[in-house]
């Protein structure tokens, strides 16, 4: 799909978020559409507590699983 948008105003450009989208599904190893603290331990390599706070900060329905639209907002919001 290529669209012509301009660079301008949106800030989050179509590739960067297609990046995301590939590392959400990189992470989410089992393909069930989550990222889990397990996933985020194994995919990131970091330890349970740091897992733990990376879903207590993206995590934004409290079901302590990451979806893609959560994975995305926690980066497109900064
Ligand atoms: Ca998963
Ligand atoms: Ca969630």
């Amino acid at each position: 799909m290529e669209k012509c948008q301009s660079a301008q105003g949106t800030g989050l450009k179509k590739s960067s978020k297609e990046t995301l989208t590939a590392t959400f599904k990189d992470l989410d190893k089992n393909k069930d559409g989550k990222v889990s603290v397990d996933e985020i331990k194994k995919g990131l390599k970091v330890e349970d507590e740091v897992a733990a706070s990376i879903i207590h900060a993206w995590d934004e329905d409290g079901d302590k699983l990451i979806s893609l639209d959560e994975f995305l907002n926690a980066f497109t919001h900064k």
